[in-house]
């Protein structure tokens, strides 16, 4: 670790500590030897035995009065509560929050925003939308990205996703657009899926659902790791400044590692082979000291352009294309540290859009006044009316109102007085000027009446902006995902009419989805393509500045007689560049190197060959000997291992006879050295100076290092 690094590590660990030593006062770490108590802190002699009437050889009836037996029977059948309506299955991890200056104090008097001395605790909470609590991680969906910024004003919730439109323009369709992408009512399929009639049915009768339907299909519902995610805010929300001028804002977080996705077919094979594949490689790479980090930028248009754009900027279905409104980095996102335990943690964290601190405030956005209501309603039937006393969700500053009581209730308030206004002057209502929170005065003129504003008729100008911005091989993907999922709904009403709206975007597009799955193949275009593209949609628009192997997961295939001299090398040039290494081998024991070279007993495998798969690694390395070259040629599932890894255009390292095996497997002659470059234009492999190029970063570096050093 350089100098820069401990030092960044020293100072992160200690500027959570406001939440974590917060956290604190409820953790308790046992200790071996600690005694076992009831939960009224008696001491247990026995908690394997239900107490009950014997004779030495046989069992009379257990009896009712053992307190122990049913304190256990009772916390058990109790410990289920309702998962999340939506967003059930997730990880999340603590961290910080900073900007990088006070630039964003022409927006906001919001110190979280503004005041770069601060250090502002963080718990971001990742999840898929569709399926339940126990479904898998890689399944195609949308994913939340939750944060909650503990700040010194109070909490404030971002609750966004990784893609920045949503389905639906306003917040009384929500319970159908669930209903419809949830698994059906007669039999409860699918899960994890949107691939199935009834929420293809109704996206195609709400067409204002295509352009969020185009980012879902695209790569984007299949990313690599929540790590290289963005997460938007989604809903426009407003910021106010010192002056009282109110600018309109959406939120954005940009990912250091880049944006990357599994390939469809990755992410169907490891639905099944590790379907916690999202949350382990979240705390793999903390506890690496891999931090994820994130960019947060924001895009402002100040309330007197409000209406200066052809699409509404309060409509959720929309994007702010960079072009019109750029993007100003004001700060970064770092998580560093995982959960103690997952269910106080991660399971009761609860969200709310509601949840804002002074300087940031709500839009008219419809979608996002009905999440205002809902948050909280659903925090309640699922944690109880005290959820914001839950330890995860308490506020670091000070908390005093005067709620009381409900379920639950931890706080105790040693007062005499629960309302206001009290002779005491206890709970006084703060003005303005001393921090308390004011709505912006906003004149509104209309007429009531159940109807969305004009520019909300407009679907499909959008959805072609993000299907023009997109690579070739991006486009491929979208349309084999689309079919994918059409061919899952086999009510003909169904993947005849989506294609209409397909056309509507994009002729090729429809015409390439009609013909797959028995649509009606269209003639001409419903209407004509603008043309246009824009920059931020396509995921080639997020590499990192440098290719970078920080947390890639890497194989190293070896069998007896393998070289290891070399191969120790290869290892510490990628594990010093911060890749992570498992050596996969024939038994997870001591793999004996080629002869003449002295490793002890060997070199330890951490995994068997069929013990893990290729798609769960970014790339393979097979070092040289002959013997162990032969050995792999022999395995079909090292055949297996290494041709898939091919097919998923994987960087494939290969050193002596570990280039002959590869050869041979790949069947690709004159190739010494498989390097990749961060080449995402080309699906084809390119081989010049004796390197192949594809796959999806660049491992070259670290392995020519390492070369040269064996
Ligand atoms: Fe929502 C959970 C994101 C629209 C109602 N939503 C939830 C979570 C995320 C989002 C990330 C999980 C939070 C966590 O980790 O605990 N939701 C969004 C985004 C939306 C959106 C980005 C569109 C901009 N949601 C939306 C609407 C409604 C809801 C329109 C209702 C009118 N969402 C909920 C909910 C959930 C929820 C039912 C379920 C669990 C929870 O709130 O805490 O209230």
């Amino acid at each position: 670790m350089s100098f820069g690094e401990s030092v960044e590590k020293a100072f992160t660990t200690m500027t959570s500590t406001r939440k974590i030593g917060d956290l604190q006062r409820d953790i308790q770490e046992p200790r071996p030897n600690d005694p076992l108590t009831t939960d009224h802190g008696v001491k247990v002699s026995d908690t394997d035995n239900w107490l009950r009437i014997t004779n030495g050889s046989h069992n009379g009836p257990s009896l009712l009065e053992d307190q122990i037996g049913r304190e256990k029977i009772h916390r058990f059948d109790h410990e289920r509560i309702p998962e999340r309506v939506v967003h059930a299955r997730g990880a999340g991890a603590h961290g910080y929050f900073k900007v990088f200056d006070d630039r964003a104090s022409k927006y906001t008097f919001a110190p979280v925003l503004t005041d770069s001395s601060r250090t502002t605790p963080v718990f971001t909470r990742f999840s898929t939308v569709q399926g339940s609590r126990g479904s898998a991680d890689t399944v195609r969906d949308v994913r939340g990205f939750a944060t909650k910024f503990y700040t010194e004003e109070g909490n404030w919730d971002i609750v966004g996703n990784d893609i920045p439109v949503f389905f639906i323009q306003d917040a009384i369709k929500f319970p159908d657009f669930v209903h419809a992408v949830k698994p059906e009512p007669h039999n409860e399929v699918p899960q994890g899926q949107t691939a199935h009639n009834n929420f293809w049915d109704f996206v195609g009768l709400q067409p204002e659902s295509a352009h969020m339907v185009m980012w879902a299909m695209s790569d984007r519902g299949v990313p690599r790791s929540f790590r290289m995610m963005q997460g938007f805010g989604v809903n426009t929300f407003t910021l106010l400044n010192a002056s009282g001028e109110r600018h309109f804002v959406k939120f954005h977080f940009i990912p250091e590692l880049g944006v990357h996705s599994l390939v469809w077919d990755e992410a169907l094979k490891i639905g099944g082979q590790d379907p916690d594949f999202h949350r382990k490689d979240l705390n793999e790479a903390i506890e690496n000291g891999a931090y994820p980090k994130w960019k947060f930028a924001i895009q402002t248009i100040s309330q007197s352009k409000e209406h200066a754009f052809d699409f509404d900027i309060l409509d959720a279905t929309k994007i702010w294309p960079q072009e019109l409104v750029p993007l100003e980095e004001i700060g970064e996102l770092v998580l560093n540290r995982v959960v103690d335990e997952f269910f106080p943690e991660t399971e009761q964290v609860a969200f709310c859009t509601s949840h804002v601190v002074p300087g940031i405030g709500f839009s008219d956005d419809p979608l996002l006044q009905g999440r205002n209501f809902s948050y909280f309603d659903t925090q309640v039937s699922r944690l109880g009316i005290n959820w914001e006393e839950l330890p995860i969700n308490r506020p670091v500053c000070p908390v005093l109102s005067h709620n009381r009581d409900g379920k639950s209730r931890h706080r105790i308030v040693k007062s005499d007085v629960n309302y206001w206004p009290n002779r005491k002057n206890e709970g006084r209502p703060v003005p303005p000027e001393e921090g308390g929170y004011v709505e912006y005065a906003q004149r509104l003129d209309g007429i009531k009446k159940r109807a969305r504003g004009e520019k909300f008729q407009e679907h499909f100008n959008q959805p072609q902006l993000f299907y023009n911005s997109l690579a070739a091989y991006e486009k491929v993907h979208l349309v084999n995902a689309i079919c994918f999922e059409l061919s899952h709904c086999e009510d003909p009403v169904v993947y005849k009419s989506y294609i209409d709206i397909l056309n509507n975007i994009d002729f090729d597009l429809a015409k390439a989805v009609a013909i797959k799955v028995n649509g009606e193949v269209p003639t001409k275009p419903g209407r004509p393509n603008h043309g246009k593209k824009s920059k931020g949609l396509s995921q080639l628009d997020f590499l990192p500045k440098e290719p970078t192997i920080v947390s890639r997961r890497i194989a190293i295939l070896i069998t007896d007689g393998f070289n290891a001299v070399e191969m120790q090398a290869v290892r510490a040039a990628l594990t010093s560049a911060k890749a992570v290494c498992y050596v996969i081998g024939p038994r997870r024991n001591f793999i004996r190197p080629m002869s003449g070279q002295d490793f002890g007993r060997g070199v330890f495998a951490d995994h068997h060959f069929e013990g893990q798969r290729s798609t769960l690694f970014d790339a393979i390395y097979i070092p040289s000997g002959e013997e162990h070259a032969k050995t792999l040629a022999k395995s079909g599932r090292v055949v297996h291992w290494v041709r898939e890894a091919f097919g998923h255009l994987k960087p494939i390292a290969a050193v002596g006879e570990g280039v002959d095996f590869l050869r041979n497997v790949v069947r690709l002659p004159g190739v010494d050295l498989f390097v990749p470059s961060h080449n995402h234009d080309s699906d084809e492999v390119v081989t010049s100076y004796g390197v192949i190029t594809t796959g999806k970063y660049s491992i070259s570096s670290a392995v020519t290092d390492a070369l040269q050093i064996a």
